[in-house]
C-alpha cells in the first residue's frame, strides 16, 4: 500500500486555490506532490493552506486558531489556551503502534500488522476533513542547511497543531524550494477527528497513532494531546530512531545544556529522563539548547548534539517563581505561549497547580465550567489544572537561552546523563567506569515511577532504557548495539553519569533537597575537566565528601554533612543486586541483546557480591579507596 494517485495535478488543481497550488509547485519535489494529493483525495477537505512559514502565514494559523475556538485568547497579549478532551490528556500507549508487516513483533513494543493497520487507518482518515481545511507545513528538525538535519512535512485539520510546531520548529520552505527533488522527507498525517460542543476530540475509542516506518510516516487521528498530535515531535521521533540506527547516530529523549564552570566556561550535556523526573528543571539550570530532543552525531571522533527542536512543550505543573524563576518569567510576560489544559481564571488569566497562588474560587478547565470541590463521575476531585498541563513556547523566549542554541555544527558533548524516579536504588550522582560500563548500568538499566505523562496508574516501577522506551521502533537489542558501537569510534568519549533526585528514606522523606542538583551538574562538569578525584565503588565513581562539601557551599551557601553524605552515597548492596537481576532478566528475554550487556552486568554483580562480603549493607562511600 503506498500513496499513489492516478492524476496528480488534476486532483492538487482541483483541491486547492491557485495560489496554493502554486506555492506547492514552487517546490519541484513529485513525491511531495503525489503524497500531498494522496492525502487531499483520501481526506476530502474543503480547502488547502499549504503554509510558507512567512509572517503571514504564522499570523493566518494564530488568528484561525482563535476563530475556530481551538485557542481561547487570554489578558495577556500572545496567551492562548487549548483544551483536549479528559481522556485524551497524556501520551496514549495503548493507541499507539508500529506497523510490521505479517507476524513480526518487537518486545517492549506494540506492534500491528501493517496491512491491518493501514487499512484501519485509511477508513478512518477517509472523508475526515470534509468541510474543513488541510494544512500542510514544512520544517527541519534541526538547524537549517546542517549535517544533523531532518525535514518533514506536516498535514493536520487542527491550526492548534501547526500553530504548536510553528512555535517548536524550525520553518523550512525555503528548504524544500531550494533542494526540489533531492529533499528525502519524513511525513505526519493528523486529524483531530470530530469535535464535541467543547471543540475537543469526540471519538476517543478510535483514537489512533501508527507508525509506518518504511513510508516513513505517521498517522494521527481522534486525538489532540500534542505528545499525539504534534508530528514532529514523539512521533517524528519514532522514525528518526529508525534513520539513526541504519546510519549509525544516536536518536534520543534527552536535553541538551551548557553548564557554567569555573572562569565561565560553557561543559556540554545531553540528559534523559522519563517524563516528569526533573528533566525540564535540571535543564534550566544550564544554558538552553533544548529540553526533551537531540541528535548526537560523531563527527572527527568527537560527539555533536543538535537540538531537532527550536521550542519547549513542557510540563507546567509545580512551576513557580521560587522553583523555576526562568520559566515563571517567560508563563507570565507577553508573548506568544500555548497553554494546554490549565485552568482559566475570571479575570483571563491562567492557574495551574503549584503556581504558589491561592488555587481560585472558579474558572474554566478541560472539563468546561470548574469549580473549588468540582468531581467527576466517580467523585473524584478535579483539580483546576492537569497534572500533564503543559506550555508551548519558543526557546527564544527563554534567557538563558545559550548562544550556539542553533549552531548547524552542534555543540561538543562532555557528558551524557540519564535519570529516573527511584526510591531505594541508585546514588544520587555518580560516574561510570567507561562508555560500555555506562551504557549499560546506567543508560540501559534506568527504571523509574511512572507518572502522569502517560494514561495510566502512576508510581509503578517501569523499566525505561534511555529514557526512550516508548518512542523505539526498532528492535531492543539492536538499539542498544547501535549505542555500544557509537562508543568505539570516539577519541574522547563523553562520559555517562547516572543521576536520582527521587531517594527517600523509610518514612519515604525525600534525601535531597531539590536545589541539590545545581551541585551534582557542577560536579559532573569538574569530573569532566579532571578537578576532582571520586571514590571508586563498584557501581562506578561516587563523589568525595570534600569536594561535595566545597562545592555544597559554594554554589548553595550552606553546609554539607557527613551524615548526610553517608546516607546519600550508601552502596545499598542488596537493591543493586536485585536490580541487575531484574534487568538481567528483561535483557535475556530479548534475542538481539548483545552479549557485552550480560558481561558488564555481570562484572558488576561479582563487584557488588565482593563488597558486600567484605563491607556488608549498605556500605558507607568511605569504606571504599580514595
Ligand atoms: C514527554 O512526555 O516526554 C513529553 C511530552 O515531552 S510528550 O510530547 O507528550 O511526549
Ligand atoms: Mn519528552
Amino acid at each position: 500500500m503506498n500513496h499513489e494517485i492516478d492524476d496528480v495535478d488534476y486532483v492538487l488543481h482541483s483541491s486547492m486555490s491557485y495560489e496554493m497550488y502554486q506555492r506547492l509547485m514552487r517546490i519541484r519535489n513529485h513525491d511531495l506532490h503525489k503524497f500531498i494529493a494522496w492525502v487531499t483525495d483520501l481526506c476530502k477537505p474543503s480547502s488547502v493552506f499549504i503554509s510558507t512559514g512567512s509572517p503571514e502565514d504564522l499570523e493566518y494559523i494564530r488568528r484561525r486558531a482563535i476563530e475556530t475556538g481551538e485557542e481561547i485568547p487570554l489578558k495577556t497579549p500572545g496567551h492562548t489556551v487549548h483544551f483536549d478532551s479528559p481522556f485524551d490528556q497524556a501520551r496514549a500507549r495503548e493507541d499507539t503502534a508500529i506497523l510490521l508487516p505479517g507476524s513480526q513483533r518487537l518486545p517492549f513494543i506494540r506492534t500491528k500488522d501493517r496491512d491491518e493497520g493501514l487499512r484501519e487507518m485509511f477508513s478512518l482518515l477517509s472523508g475526515v476533513m470534509k468541510g474543513k481545511e488541510m494544512l500542510v507545513g514544512f520544517y527541519s528538525l534541526g538547524p537549517k542547511g546542517s549535517p544533523f538535519s531532518i525535514l518533514a512535512v506536516q498535514v493536520t485539520d487542527s491550526y492548534y497543531v501547526m500553530h504548536s510546531e510553528n512555535i517548536l520548529y524550525r520553518p523550512a520552505y525555503d528548504e524544500f524550494v531550494r533542494q526540489g527533488e533531492r529533499v528525502r522527507f519524513l511525513r505526519f498525517i493528523h486529524s483531530q477527528g470530530e469535535l464535541n460542543e467543547m471543540g475537543q476530540s469526540r471519538n476517543i475509542k478510535q483514537r489512533r497513532i501508527y507508525i509506518d516506518l518504511p513510508g516513513e510516516t505517521v498517522y494521527s487521528v481522534n486525538t489532540q494531546y500534542g505528545g499525539n498530535s504534534i508530528g514532529l515531535k514523539k512521533l517524528a521521533l519514532r522514525l528518526t530512531i529508525k534513520r539513526a540506527m541504519e546510519e549509525g547516530w544516536l536518536s534520543e529523549h534527552m536535553f541538551i545544556i551548557g553548564v557554567e564552570g569555573p572562569g565561565g566556561r560553557a561543559t556540554y550535556f545531553t540528559g534523559a529522563f522519563p517524563s516528569m523526573s526533573g528533566k525540564t528543571s535540571t535543564a534550566m539550570l544550564g544554558r538552553l539548547i533544548g529540553d526533551d530532543l537531540a541528535f548526537l552525531r560523531n563527527i572527527n571522533g568527537e560527539v555533536r548534539a543538535v537540538n531537532p527542536e527550536a521550542g519547549v512543550f513542557g510540563i507546567i505543573e509545580g512551576i513557580n517563581l521560587i522553583d523555576d524563576p526562568l520559566i515563571y518569567e517567560v508563563l507570565t510576560k507577553p508573548g506568544e505561549v500555548i497553554f494546554s489544559n490549565v485552568l482559566i481564571t475570571e479575570d483571563g488569566d491562567v492557574y495551574w497547580n503549584g503556581k504558589g497562588e491561592p488555587v481560585p474560587e472558579r474558572g474554566i478547565n478541560y472539563t468546561g465550567k470548574w469549580w473549588k470541590g468540582k468531581t467527576d463521575d466517580k467523585g473524584n476531585p478535579i483539580p483546576p489544572s492537569h497534572p500533564n498541563a503543559r506550555f508551548t513556547v519558543s526557546l527564544k523566549a527563554f534567557r538563558n537561552l545559550d548562544p550556539r542554541y542553533d549552531d548547524p555544527n552542534g555543540v561538543v558533548v562532555g557528558g551524557l546523563i540519564f535519570g529516573g524516579r527511584d526510591p531505594d536504588t541508585w546514588v544520587p550522582v555518580f560516574e561510570s567506569f567507561n562508555w560500555d560500563h555506562g551504557v549499560v548500568t546506567i543508560a540501559a538499566s534506568i527504571e523509574s515511577e511512572r507518572t502522569a505523562a502517560v494514561i495510566g496508574k502512576t508510581g509503578e516501577r517501569e523499566f525505561n532504557p534511555m529514557a526512550n522506551l516508548d518512542f523505539l521502533s526498532v528492535d531492543l537489542g539492536i538499539y542498544i548495539t547501535n549505542y555500544l558501537k557509537f562508543g568505539e569510534n570516539l577519541k574522547n568519549p563523553p562520559r555517562i553519569f547516572g543521576v536520582n533526585y527521587f531517594l527517600r528514606d523509610e518514612q519515604g522523606r525525600f534525601l535531597n533537597s531539590k536545589e541539590d542538583k545545581r551541585v551534582w551538574l557542577q560536579w559532573m562538569e569538574r569530573r569532566i575537566h579532571n578537578e576532582v578525584g571520586a571514590v571508586k565503588t563498584p557501581i562506578g565513581y561516587v563523589p568525595r565528601y570534600e569536594d561535595l562539601r566545597r562545592l555544597f557551599h559554594n554554589v548553595l551557601g550552606r553546609d554539607y554533612g557527613l551524615e548526610d553524605y553517608n546516607r546519600q552515597f550508601a552502596i545499598r548492596v542488596g537493591r543493586l543486586l536485585n536490580k541487575i537481576e531484574r534487568v538481567w532478566k528483561i535483557y535475556s528475554e530479548v534475542s538481539t541483546t548483545p552479549r557485552k550487556l550480560f558481561e558488564v552486568l555481570e562484572e558488576q554483580r561479582q563487584r557488588l557480591i565482593e563488597a558486600g562480603r567484605l563491607y556488608g549493607d549498605p556500605i558507607p562511600p568511605l569504606k571504599f579507596e580514595y
